[in-house]
């Protein structure tokens, strides 16, 4: 659990259940706060238009996200749920991995229930409600997606086990949170953690900088990533189909795999690789990183 710095999460010292669910407290929300959410929700709509991919943008009418402030995450559970058995529960921020994976496994996604400072309206590192909720939960109206959400919380209860979890979370970082897709005019975004970020809503999809590597989830696993910056590589997968099938009996087999195979640096390219694009690099050299 990250301790705030500097008091921005009102929600931080906020009474918590076992699962360590707080209660949203959807009244208590600003004016300032809903309209922060509203300016968030068009600002980032509008990018996304021809980069998310279709069943983002589809959920996010289907599940009537818009710019009527901070969704209630109880009444917006209640549209979700009956398309795929999918709720969301507000948390106060980062739970421990055993409880996030339960939760997970139990078809409940986690969500910050705070918003952003203002002086953070660009970025910010924690998971705040327009991160999770703009940025995660759309995909979660897709069954398929929706799958293997579920099986990924099962496979980390797993991983943990094993000890293997950072492999594991590898997979979440460059899938959930920064994957992107094929479709019939191009790559598309689906990656939460860029679909709820102007910049990098750009930057995945147009920069010559970044690789661009088709998914394999041995390799993706293998693959460190930075988590304070634009990443320096991409993976893309076909479909949420192929992505499912990766998951098949709770990843049995591959942890053995990967267990004793050497990282691969978050800039490099592995002779394996099918390269859909090969980065420049520049804007990491520019930084030092690469
Ligand atoms: N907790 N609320 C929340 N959201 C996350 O995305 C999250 C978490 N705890 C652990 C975690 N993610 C990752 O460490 C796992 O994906 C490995
Ligand atoms: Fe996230």
């Amino acid at each position: 659990m990250t301790e705030t710095s500097t008091g921005k999460n009102r929600y931080a010292n906020a009474a918590r259940a076992a699962d360590w669910t707080i209660d949203q407290d959807w009244a208590s929300y600003s004016a300032e706060e809903h309209d922060r959410w509203d300016r968030l929700f068009k600002r980032q709509s509008d990018v996304l238009e021809g980069r998310a991919c279709d069943a983002a943008l589809e959920a996010m009418h289907t599940l009537k996200l818009s710019e009527d402030g901070i969704p209630d995450m109880g009444r917006l559970s209640d549209r979700l749920e009956p398309l795929t058995g999918w709720r969301v529960v507000p948390v106060t921020d980062l739970v421990p991995d055993d409880v996030f994976f339960n939760h997970l496994a139990n078809r409940r996604f986690p969500a910050g229930a705070f918003i952003r400072p203002e002086e953070e309206f660009d970025y910010l590192e924690e998971p705040d409600v327009f991160h999770d909720v703009f940025g995660h939960v759309p995909l979660l109206a897709n069954p398929v997606f929706a799958d293997f959400m579920q099986a990924y919380g099962k496979g980390g209860q797993r991983a943990m086990a094993l000890g293997q979890l950072h492999n594991l979370a590898r997979l979440y970082w460059y899938t959930v949170e920064f994957g992107l897709i094929q479709s019939p005019e191009g790559l598309r975004i689906f990656g939460a953690g860029i679909l709820s970020s102007p910049k990098e809503s750009v930057f995945s999809l147009d920069a010559p900088s970044p690789n661009r590597v088709a998914f394999d989830l041995a390799r993706v696993m293998r693959t460190k990533y930075v988590i304070d910056d634009f990443q320096q590589t991409y993976f893309v997968i076909e479909s949420f189909e192929t992505l499912l099938d990766t998951c098949y009996d709770d990843f049995g087999g591959i942890y053995a795999a990967v267990k004793d195979a050497p990282d691969i640096e978050a800039h490099a390219l592995d002779p394996g690789d099918d390269v859909i694009t090969r980065g420049t690099l520049e804007y990491f050299k520019q930084k030092g990183a690469a």
